[in-house]
């Protein structure tokens, strides 16, 4: 286990001072609390759930200051820029002036009723803030400082987020199995870290298109992915305010937020992916790291070589970034320009702290093209480019599939780790069957399960709308629950240190009919509440002894309890005590399901 530092072994037994749980007039029945650190700026974010029987039970909290009455937030203000005087302090970065963002990257001036501002400001009218980025062009990430032996601040408050010692944190990130994405330009994030060592992070997909979405609502996604725990928030918004959206986005955002500027890069040249440059996509890039993008999708696997290896797929290329690489090499019938250049990207990541997800450009779209050529072809490519990423010092993580059935999960996971030193994993699913669309979330939940459990680290949500549409804010919390529910699901097969002691109190709240308990343990407390006031809607049914699922005379959790409070527990007695309950049954016309009013 990684507990290997007394100072972290219980936030609770640590740090008593500063649970101090506050009301939040909210139905959500949990407080934020904090513990501190080392030093007062330290402050880490906890989920405090009070329990009936004067029991707490302490849990990790993704959802940011929103859940803190005590905290103002405006978010045309932005949140409280934690980070930046531990970004300051290192002195290894300076402010500049900045590249000056043209409206035809903005395309403000195309701005229609339909898709528009609403009652928010066109450019953010949060506090002026200059770009930062290194000071002498060498790298300032959490990599670079982990291999000189350094614990940064950042380090330390994931380190009590995690229950672990601040020296493991350091120890994966130097080691290229944990990354920690935090740019010299998002001093709002509390700090993360993915890495199999730690707990199973989530990741939700915002803005899709900016047909349908305005920023307001991009901003109210965010918050809204972060509240049901969402650990990261990639904002893959295209079209017009694209720039203006990521702004608002980032400001507010508690967690590390992820983007593919290819995206942008193709809005620029109108679509027309031949007419791509690696001028026009590395400006992009830079763009994008002054606002503060944390990590990066880069499809960099995609040569031109792989292109056809999925002739005879049944699926083709489903990648966005994967198809747009694949035009652009065969329209120039050129080796792609990302893998040409990435040294050169590098360089530029190195000095904002930007991580790399490399993307899974030729990531199987079906159940037929799992685990082919092309798809591993990729990924020994991005092995390759992993160790170029870290002479750079650049942190990294590795994309994956996709779609693959059960039985070829394992060999996804295991192959990655081999080839890529161990690089985080970061998958999208994957998808274990291809024949419930509407339920992509609970195909995609199967597989994302078996390969965090098998030590994938990042889990890329999948929402019902799958292949279907863009997911609303149902669709987003449905992805979120879904894909929390696999995650927390590996940290307990991989025996995660406390993991388990969150599904003890639910269970004891369960056994011992703490119905109010049981609602806010849960990781959805409100539709829990609901489905069981569905059944049984008079307030008295909470604390009464049975559920709605067996009745009150034949509830299990029940009988066992009468049988342990009439009979003892030892073999004998408990044998006496169920031959007792069998009797009752069968004089009751061994009904399983008996009518409620009786
Ligand atoms: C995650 C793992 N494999 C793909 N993803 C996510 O898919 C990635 O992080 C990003 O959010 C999106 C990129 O999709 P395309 O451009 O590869 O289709
Ligand atoms: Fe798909």
């Amino acid at each position: 286990s990684g507990q290997t530092d007394g100072a972290y072994a219980s936030p609770q037994d640590t740090h008593p001072q500063s649970e101090k749980p506050r009301e939040t007039g909210r139905s959500i029945g949990w407080h934020k609390a904090y513990i501190e650190g080392s030093r007062p700026d330290l402050r880490v974010p906890v989920r405090q759930v009070h329990l009936t029987n004067g029991q707490s039970v302490t849990l990790y909290d993704t959802s940011g200051p929103y859940t803190d009455p005590t905290v103002e937030t405006d978010v045309r203000r932005g949140l409280t820029p934690l980070r930046e005087n531990w970004i300051i302090a290192r002195g290894d970065t300076e402010e500049y002036a900045g590249r000056p963002v043209r409206p035809e990257d903005d395309g403000i001036k195309h701005t229609s009723p339909r898709g528009g501002l609403r009652n928010l400001d066109a450019v953010f009218p949060g506090r002026p803030r200059q770009p930062r980025r290194s000071r002498d062009g060498r790298a300032v990430t959490q990599l670079a400082y982990a291999r000189r032996g350094e614990i940064t601040p950042e380090m330390e408050y994931v380190a009590v987020r995690e229950n672990v010692s601040p020296e493991v944190v350091r120890e994966e990130i130097a080691a290229g199995r944990a990354v920690l994405p935090a740019s010299v330009n998002h001093p709002e994030i509390e700090p993360m870290i993915i890495g199999k060592r730690f707990l199973v992070k989530v990741n939700a997909n915002i803005g899709n298109s900016a047909v349908t979405s305005s920023i307001e609502e991009e901003v109210e996604k965010m918050t809204w992915a972060t509240r049901w725990g969402a650990d990261t928030v990639m904002d893959l918004s295209t079209g017009r305010n694209i720039h203006t959206t990521r702004e608002w986005v980032l400001r507010n955002s508690p967690v590390p937020i992820g983007t593919v500027p290819l995206y942008q890069a193709l809005e620029k040249v109108d679509g027309k992916a031949e007419e791509l440059t690696w001028e026009i996509y590395k400006d992009t890039v830079i763009e994008q790291a002054e606002q503060g993008v944390d990590y990066m999708t880069v499809h960099a696997g995609v040569r031109l070589a792989y292109v056809p290896l999925t002739a005879n797929r049944k699926t083709g290329i489903v990648s966005r970034g994967g198809s747009i690489m694949a035009a652009w090499c065969l329209a120039h019938h050129k080796e792609s320009f990302l893998y040409e250049h990435f040294e050169e990207l590098c360089e530029i990541l190195a000095a904002y702290d930007v991580t790399y997800s490399l993307g899974d450009g030729l990531r199987p779209g079906s159940i037929a093209d799992a685990n082919d050529a092309a798809q591993f072809a990729e990924l020994r490519t991005l092995g390759e480019l992993n160790r170029v990423a870290k002479r750079f010092h650049v942190q990294t993580m590795i994309e994956g599939p996709g779609h693959v059935p059960m039985h070829k999960i394992k060999e996804n996971i295991d192959l990655q780790q081999e080839i890529c030193d161990e690089a985080p994993f970061y998958t999208l699913g994957p998808l274990t069957t291809d024949v419930a669309p509407a339920y992509d979330h609970i195909t995609s939940g199967i597989g994302a399960a078996m390969i965090a459990w098998w030590g994938t680290a990042m889990l890329c949500y999948v929402t019902p709308k799958e292949h279907l549409g863009l997911p609303n804010r149902d669709d987003v919390k449905t992805g979120v629950i879904t894909y929390k529910i696999a995650a927390h699901a590996a940290d307990l097969a991989k025996g995660h240190p406390g993991a388990q002691e969150w599904d003890d109190a639910l269970s004891d709240a369960r056994f011992e009919f703490r119905w109010e308990d049981q609602f806010n343990l849960a990781l959805d407390p409100d539709t829990a509440r609901e489905f069981h006031d569905e059944t049984l809607p008079a307030e008295p049914a909470k604390t009464a002894h049975f559920c709605s699922m067996c009745g009150p005379k034949f509830c299990s959790m029940k009988i066992s309890q009468d049988i342990r409070r009439e009979h003892g527990t030892s073999r004998a007695e408990i044998e006496e005590g169920m031959a007792q309950k069998s009797k009752e049954f069968a004089q009751a016309g061994n009904r399983v399901y008996l009518p409620l009013a009786d």
